[in-house]
C-alpha cells in the first residue's frame, strides 16, 4: 500500500516558496562551515510518536485513526507499520530513525515471545533500511511501560525485575546492532524515587551503575560500537529521577567510572522541566566532551510537563546550533526528533507538516548560528571581557603560579581592583537580532 499518494519526494525550494511540502531553509546538499546541511543536522524521527502516536490523553480516546493501521497487537499489524514508517522517512528525505523495542513489535505473553516478535519486525526493519538507505539512529528499550517496572527497572527493589530488564535490553541491544545503529540510548523512565521512606537511595544508584556496566560488557561482547547515550530527565514520572539533568548524569557516570563509555542525549523539554535552557545543558555537557546527541522538541511556556512538541522557534535552534557550532558538531549523535503532533492534529499530512517544520526551523537556526560566529563585534566583546586574565596576574593564576599567600600580598599591595567594565548584555542582545 501507499500511505501518503498525495505526497512526493519533499524538495529544497528556497525562502520564497509557498508549497508546504517543500523545505525553505533545509537545503541537505549544501555546504555550511565547511560541512553539509544533512551532515551537521542528522535529521531523525522518532517511531513512537510519528507511528504509535495515538492522540489519546489522560482526559480522552485516541483522535489519530490511521488508515494502515488495523489497531491491533498483530505482527502483521507491526510490519505494515514499518513499511509505512519508511515510505515516510524516504519521502520527508530524514536520513535516520530511532525506536523503542515495544514500538515497533508487540509485547508477547513471555520474553521469548516478545523477543520472537521483534525478530521478525527486525527483519522487514533491515530489509527497509536496505532499500531506502535510512538509517538507524538509535535504539532503546522500553523499560517504563509494563507494570513490572513501576519501581523502576535497573533500580526496582525486587532482584528479579532487574534481570528481566537486563534481558530486554540484551535484546535490544543485539537488534540495534543488527541494524547498525550508530548509538544506543537509555532514558530512565521508572528509575527514581517518589519518596525515601520505602527507599535505599544509595543501593539503587548503585543497581543503575551496575546495569550499565553490564551494558558496556555486553556490548564489547558482541562487537556493538555504538555509542551509549543517557537522556537526562528531572521530576516526570517520578519527582525524583535519577538521571535530571546533564550535571546529575555526568556527576552520576563520573562516580561510577562510565564516564568513557557514555555520552549525553539532550532533550530540550525535559532541559526546561529541570529549570534550564536547552543551550545550558548542551553547553555543560559540551565542556565535558559528554555531548552526544539532542532529543529535538519543545515544551510550552504556560505548561509544566513535557509536552513534546515540534520546535519551531528560531531564537531556540539558533542558541542550540551556536553550542554545537562551537564544540565541533555532533558526532555519532543526531537531531532526533521526540516530537508529537497535538491531539487536535489528525491528518497524516500533519506529520509532514511539523517534520519539515522542525527540520526548517533547524536548518534556519544553523545558517543564523553561522552568520553569528563569525560576528567580530560579538567575537571582541567576549575576548575582552576576559583580557585580564591574558597577561600579568591573570595569566599567572591560570598557569597555577600563585597560592592564597602570594595572591594576598599582590592585594594589598594593588589595593582595591579597578572598577569592572560594563556586561554590555543589551548591546549584544541587539548585536544578536542583527543576524535574524
Ligand atoms: C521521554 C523520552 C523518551 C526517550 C526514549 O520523555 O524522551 O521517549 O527519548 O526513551
Ligand atoms: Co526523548
Amino acid at each position: 500500500m501507499v500511505a501518503f499518494p498525495e505526497v512526493r519526494r519533499i524538495e529544497y525550494e528556497g525562502p520564497q516558496s509557498r508549497n508546504p511540502l517543500a523545505f525553505r531553509w533545509y537545503n541537505p546538499d549544501e555546504v555550511i562551515a565547511g560541512k553539509s546541511m544533512r551532515d551537521h543536522l542528522r535529521f531523525s524521527v522518532v517511531y513512537w510518536h510519528t507511528f504509535r502516536g495515538t492522540g489519546s490523553d489522560p482526559f480522552g480516546a485516541p483522535t489519530m485513526v490511521r488508515p494502515w493501521d488495523d489497531g491491533s497487537d498483530s505482527v502483521a499489524n507491526a510490519i505494515q507499520r514499518v513499511r509505512v514508517a519508511f515510505e515516510f522517512f524516504e519521502k520527508l528525505g530524514c536520513p535516520y530513525y530511532a525506536f523503542h523495542d515495544r514500538d515497533v513489535a508487540p509485547e508477547g505473553a513471555t520474553l521469548a515471545d516478545s523477543n520472537r516478535s521483534l525478530d521478525a519486525v527486525v527483519a522487514v526493519m533491515k530489509e527497509e533500511q536496505q532499500r531506502t538507505g535510512v538509517r538507524l539512529l538509535w535504539g532503546t528499550a522500553n523499560l517504563f511501560s509494563d507494570p513490572r517496572y513501576m519501581h523502576g527497572a535497573a533500580t526496582s527493589p525486587n532482584a528479579d525485575v532487574f534481570a528481566h530488564a537486563a534481558a530486554q535490553v540484551k535484546k535490544c541491544m543485539e537488534v540495534t546492532h543488527e541494524l547498525g545503529g550508530e548509538n544506543y540510548v537509555f532514558w530512565g523512565g521508572r528509575e527514581g524515587y517518589q519518596n525515601l521512606l520505602n527507599t535505599d537511595l544509595k543501593r539503587e544508584l548503585d543497581h543503575l551503575a551496575a546495569f550499565f556496566h553490564l551494558a558496556v560488557d555486553y556490548a564489547k561482547k558482541i562487537g556493538f560500537h555504538g555509542q551509549f547515550l543517557i537522556e537526562p530527565k528531572p521530576k516526570e514520572p517520578t519527582k525524583h529521577q535519577y538521571d535530571s539533568d546533564a550535571a546529575a548524569c555526568i556527576n552520576f557516570l563520573r562516580t561510577y567510572g562510565l564516564t568513557d563509555h557514555f555520552r549525553l542525549n539532550i532533550e530540550t523539554n525535559h532541559a526546561t522541566l529541570a529549570g534550564h535552557t536547552m543551550q545550558h545543558e548542551l553547553e555543560y555537557a559540551a565542556i565535558q566532551g559528554m555531548l552526544g546527541s539532542i532529543d529535538a522538541n519543545t515544551g510550552d511556556l504556560l505548561l509544566g510537563w513535557d509536552t513534546d512538541q515540534f520546535p519551531t522557534n528560531i531564537y531556540l535552534t539558533t542558541e542550540i546550533m551556536l553550542t554545537l557550532l562551537r564544540h565541533g558538531g555532533l558526532k555519532t549523535g543526531g537531531t532526533n526528533f521526540d516530537a508529537k503532533l497535538r491531539r487536535e492534529s489528525t491528518d497524516p499530512i500533519d506529520l509532514f507538516y511539523a517534520h519539515i517544520g522542525g527540520m526548517d526551523a533547524f536548518a534556519r537556526g544553523l545558517r543564523i548560528a553561522n552568520s553569528i560566529q563569525g560576528d567580530d563585534q560579538i567575537r571582541q566583546i567576549l575576548a575582552d571581557r576576559y583580557a585580564s586574565w591574558n597577561v600579568g596576574m591573570g595569566s599567572e593564576i591560570e598557569a597555577r603560579k600563585h597560592d592564597f599567600k602570594s595572591l594576598e600580598q599582590y592585594a594589598l599591595q594593588k589595593g582595591n581592583p579597578a572598577p569592572n567594565q560594563s556586561g554590555r548584555q543589551e548591546l549584544l542582545e541587539n548585536l544578536l537580532n542583527r543576524h535574524f
